[in-house]
């Protein structure tokens, strides 16, 4: 297969059978969110749902990307292959974030069973909460068992994507305060593991302490799985288990991962796995439909745009359900009801 070729069929039979530059490529098209997008989601949709996903999320800082470097270190040792998604919510032209990754990832470079990819949070329609979903598919149907996602922990759609993953791992740090910046965050809802990273910092058990203090406040009792038992309780409730690393020497990576492999089996076993993934693709449904609604009703042009409409309604000449009213009138007589 030529390397040049932008055929999405021929893109993935190559990336299927072992071609990362083809896999690149594939990746690529999904991010442009063109009509190859399209084409690309259609062809690998049946071909998923085998990969488990683990989102890392947390604070700007907060050892994200080292860790995830150190637990790719861990789940290469179990000869397993894993394949990592770091969502870069910086401007696309600075760049310097991923930059910063690919420095930090840069032990993998060699390794055939690592695939890592830094995504750029662009400003087209529907973006990232789109675009990243669309790209863990891909890599489910190239065949990668783990899909490790990255996203920093501000701002909705980040942690809306971090959150929507098999197992959601929090990083938080020693430090005053941090657990209720992560709840303010969103953070607290989504965590299924947290971690108190850079545990070589004084605080941690503080951080502790604070963590289990606002599980508690959110009505977590304190029955816990046993992350280590093989079989678990059907009916016993997850209480996020939290794991104090060092992402730097990798103090704490191997309990890490031994917790997200316990929620992961905890998932499955309780059926909360394809609850989870049934959520996320009614989720996805409807972000799509918002998106080409609002793209439709954009477009629809005939003295009812978009820009004059909303011109009405900034001059309170029209209120925005009349607004919406007029925009969707152009989809006849089978339009979406209002309210
Ligand atoms: N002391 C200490 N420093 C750490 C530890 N883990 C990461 N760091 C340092 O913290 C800084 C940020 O680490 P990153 O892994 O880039 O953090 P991140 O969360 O990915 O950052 P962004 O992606 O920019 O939000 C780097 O200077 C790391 O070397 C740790 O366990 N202990
Ligand atoms: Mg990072």
């Amino acid at each position: 297969v030529s390397l040049r070729t932008s055929d999405p069929v021929e893109l993935l039979a190559a990336a299927r059978a072992g071609d990362r530059r083809a896999l690149a490529r594939l990746l690529t098209l999904v991010e442009d969110s063109g009509a190859a997008a399209r084409e690309v989601a259609a062809l690998v949709h049946p071909l998923g749902g085998s990969a488990r996903t683990v989102g890392i999320t947390g604070a700007p800082g907060a050892g994200k990307s080292t860790l995830t470097s150190a637990l790719v270190d861990r789940v290469r040792r179990d000869d397993e292959d894993v394949a990592v998604l770091a969502i870069d919510p910086t401007s696309p032209f600075t760049g310097g974030a991923i930059l910063g990754d690919r420095v930090r990832m840069g032990d993998h470079a060699l390794d055939e069973g690592v695939f890592i990819r830094s995504m750029a949070t662009r400003g087209h329609l529907g973006g990232l909460s789109v675009a990243a979903p669309a790209a863990v598919r891909v890599l489910d149907a190239v065949g990668w068992p783990w899909v490790l996602l990255e996203t920093v922990g501000v701002g909705q759609v980040e942690v809306e994507v971090a959150g929507e993953a098999d197992t959601t791992v929090v990083v938080l740090n020693p430090g005053w305060g941090d657990a209720v910046q992560a709840s303010k965050a969103g953070l607290m809802e989504i965590a299924d593991v947290f971690v108190v990273n850079k545990a070589d910092r004084p605080g941690a058990s503080e951080a502790r302490r604070d963590i289990e203090g606002m599980l508690s406040l959110a009505g977590h009792g304190h029955a816990r799985v046993d992350p280590s038992a093989e079989e678990v309780d059907p009916v016993a409730p997850w209480r996020p288990p939290i794991v104090e690393t060092v992402a730097l020497d990798g103090t704490g990576v191997d309990e890490l991962w031994q917790a997200v492999r316990a929620h992961g089996r905890w998932a499955a076993q309780t059926g909360e796995l394809d609850r989870r993934r049934a959520r996320r693709t009614a989720r996805e449904l409807e972000r799509i439909v918002a998106v080409r609604l609002l793209a439709m009703a954009t477009e629809l042009g005939e003295g009812a745009t978009f820009a004059a409409l909303r011109a009405d309604v900034d001059a309170r000449r029209l209120d925005p359900w009349s607004a919406a009213d007029r925009l969707l009138d152009g989809f006849g007589p089978g339009r979406p009801a209002a309210g």
